[in-house]
């Protein structure tokens, strides 16, 4: 045969099973798989037999879109658009697309109650045909109940008796990118940046559609493009073009642009002299900006803004205040309906104060200073990310102004795209407790969804995990996080088990056999890895700059606070941080039965035990152990933990996707081998300071502490 011949022959074979391809990670939880069930197949079939849309919008043309390829792929055939209800099957309109049917419903009480992003969806009876409704007040609304019912598909749900009235309980959902305009992402670990600024606005990456899709099918509504240590660049012409591109896309998603907005940008791209918020032509140029902005994107979101933090300009370099600032700005964007969401992670190394305390003393005294399109964004712990804190004391604190909810999703200080830890708990862990603000039942929870306080403007916002690895998050779990988050945004009383199930069920199957156990991973993943890496209430032990791996060691650095000494201040009396009346009484930041709890040995809990307190080596905790022996146990568990997962998830390998199999278990292999490393390193350096030996039944550690500290990672990603 000819080479020619051959080549084409395979070309044609290659094409032909190219849907046999091995799962990538690509379609994330929106997979659409013909469903397996035949049973359930056999229903929905009967029940779906067409699809009549009404409306005209972009935002239903993408409901029209995800409807085909989601109806497609899951049973097996096309749904035909139909234009009236001539068979059993889906009726699908807004309250404003005119619907003769759905006037007939009489349903002005029910969208009444569900807003502008609500849906219902429910059975009913039309002329004689049985028919699945999904209706709600605007068109977004539509696309939410459409990705809703989708997954109830996806899931295998009973979809005869539906009676579904959902409305998200918090208005600002958005992902927050630490995207740089050279496409590196600060603390990314899946690629570079997914925002192709240099092609942009001329090509459009098809992954941006897929993106919009992904987070519209768990409700976010909102995205920052850039990063918070920002770039003022963006805010240019020639940039702002480029952000009008991306934002037609998302437009029918729901999805609205926002821009970091570096303080100073009106002295670097404005030409100015100052970024004085008093100077008045630097006012007139941030109304002149806005102005600008809204004419390329009229639903522009609004700015966010890290200023006088960690080295950031801000107001502060004029004397200003945070207020002073964020006002000013505020003005800018109030006549667009834009928001100005105003970060409160800032601490000052000239400030000789724990810093844990530090953004309440600086935002405390402003409460209600702030114009009312400002909301406060503080991250869910007073120090940063950890695996484990006590909830910010901002929450409960500030209550003229809406405070809004910063949560990674990007591991920066959870094992990177390494480690599989499934986030919900810890997210869920911040909005269930409760601040007592307002007495009992004062959750954070309530706090940012407005009910506490009652305000109408309110946010959460996930620091992404996103980038260009094919499965967009690196490891293939991370997707987990992007997806409970945007869950919990929309709803914050979903529990991490429901979560997981859903995620569990549209990424790999609806087969408990396999949800089990990989439910059982993800749900014990957070602890475990507070084991190995931060148990008892450490934080911030992690390596420097770079945050990869242990170094509890760290000491000596220019600023104090970023230190790992700084914060375990393990002596040969003890360890831990003293935050209650006789040290840095960080604790008197919280409402009185909260501080009382933290402050006392018998009531503060274990987790969050040297946070809150210096204590000797030998005190003997609630278990009867030694906190020397209590640490060392916990690391230990930690990694034996990490061990049961890998042998979970080898208990898979003929039951899912070789590729994901494999992808996962060897980087359960490389998670193994980080815990070892973090308990050793920590153990190791430790117990210079305890001088106790390591409890004898545990294995000892086979390389030394000199070896830990030696080791270096030039190259270690997210910098
Ligand atoms: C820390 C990160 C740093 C961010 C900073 C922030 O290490 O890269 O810029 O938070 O949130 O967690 O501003």
């Amino acid at each position: 045969m000819k080479k020619n011949t051959l080549t084409f022959i395979l070309s044609l074979f290659l094409l032909c099973n190219s849907n046999l391809k091995a799962e990538d990670g690509y379609r994330l939880w929106l997979r659409y798989d013909l469903i397996s069930n035949q049973e359930r197949l056999n229903e929905y079939k009967e029940l779906i037999k067409g699809c009549l849309i009404e409306g005209n919008s972009s935002t239903i043309n993408a409901v029209e879109n995800e409807l085909q390829i989601g109806l497609k792929g899951l049973l097996g055939s096309d749904i035909p658009p139909i234009k009236s209800i001539g068979k059993d099957g889906i009726l699908i309109a807004s309250k404003y697309s005119a619907s003769y049917l759905l006037s007939k419903l009489k349903l002005e009480t029910k969208l009444k109650n569900i807003g502008s992003e609500g849906f219902l969806i429910f059975n009913s009876k039309i002329e004689g045909k049985k028919v699945i409704v999904i209706t709600a007040n605007e068109d977004v609304g539509i696309l939410y109940g459409v990705f809703n019912f989708l997954r109830l598909l996806q899931r295998n749900q009973d979809i005869s008796n539906l009676n579904i009235e959902s409305s998200p309980k918090i208005k600002l959902r958005l992902l927050n990118h630490w995207d740089n305009l050279d496409r590196t992402v600060e603390r990314g670990y899946a690629g570079f940046s997914i925002w192709d600024w240099h092609r942009l606005p001329e090509y459009i990456d098809p992954k941006y559609k897929d993106y919009a899709r992904a987070n519209a099918s768990i409700g976010i509504n909102g995205t920052v493009l850039t990063n918070v240590n920002a770039n003022a660049l963006v805010l240019t012409s020639e940039y702002l073009e480029k952000v009008k591109s991306l934002a037609d896309v998302f437009h029918p998603y729901g999805i609205k642009v926002y821009l970091t907005a570096r303080f100073s940008a009106p002295v670097e791209i404005g030409g100015l002299k100052t970024a004085d918020p008093f100077d008045k032509d630097v006012q007139q140029w941030w109304r002149d900006k806005a102005k600008e902005i809204y004419s390329f994107i009229p639903d522009f979101g609004g700015f966010l803004v890290k200023a006088n933090s960690e080295g950031q300009p801000g107001p502060q370099n004029y004397g200003r205040s945070h207020v002073d600032g964020a006002n000013m700005l505020a003005d800018a964007l109030q006549p667009f309906g834009g928001v100005v969401m105003w970060r409160a992670f800032v601490y000052d190394n000239n400030v000789p104060e724990d810093r844990a305390k530090q953004a309440y003393n600086e935002f405390k005294p402003f409460d209600g200073k702030f114009r009312n399109n400002v909301l406060i964004q503080a991250k869910n712990g007073p120090i940063d990310f950890q695996p484990r804190e006590p909830f910010h004391p901002l929450f409960g604190a500030l209550q003229e102004t809406p405070l809004m909810m910063e949560f990674q999703i990007t591991q920066e200080y959870l094992g990177q795209a390494s480690h599989l830890v499934y986030l919900a708990p810890l997210y869920k862990e911040c909005l269930e407790s409760d601040t007592y603000a307002k007495g009992n039942g004062s959750t954070v929870a309530r706090i940012i969804d407005g009910s506490l306080d009652n305000h109408s403007l309110t946010g959460i916002a996930g620091v992404s995990n996103i980038g260009t690895d094919r499965n967009w998050t690196g490891h293939l779990f991370g997707q987990a996080n992007w997806f409970a988050y945007g869950r919990l945004s929309w709803n914050h009383k979903l529990s991490s088990e429901e979560i997981a199930d859903e995620w569990i069920g549209m990424t790999f199957s609806n087969d408990l056999n396999i949800i089990k156990p990989i439910k059982t991973i993800m749900m014990n993943s957070r602890e475990i890895t507070v084991n190995y890496m931060t148990p008892l209430g450490l934080h911030h032990i992690m390596g420097w700059s770079h945050h990869y791996g242990p170094a509890p060691w760290i000491k000596d650095k220019n600023r104090a606070d970023w230190t790992s000494v700084y914060y375990h201040r393990a002596d040969s009396n003890g360890i831990g941080f003293n935050r209650t009346s006789t040290g840095s009484n960080a604790v008197s930041q919280y409402f009185p039965p909260v501080a009382e709890k933290f402050s006392s040995l018998q009531t503060c809990p274990d987790e969050y035990l040297l946070w809150f307190h210096h204590l000797p080596w030998d005190y003997k905790v609630e278990s009867g152990n030694t906190l020397w022996e209590e640490l060392c146990y916990h690391y230990y568990n930690g990694v034996e933990s990490v061990k049961k997962m890998q042998t979970t998830w080898n208990s898979l390998e003929d039951k899912i996707d070789k590729e994901v199999f494999n992808h996962v278990k060897m980087l359960l292999t490389r998670q193994e081998k980080e815990a070892v490393w973090w308990r050793n390193a920590c153990v190791l350096y430790f117990q210079t300071f305890s001088k106790q030996p390591i409890p004898e039944e545990l294995e000892m550690p086979d390389k030394s502490l000199e070896y830990y500290e030696s080791l270096n990672f030039p190259y270690a990603p997210g910098i």
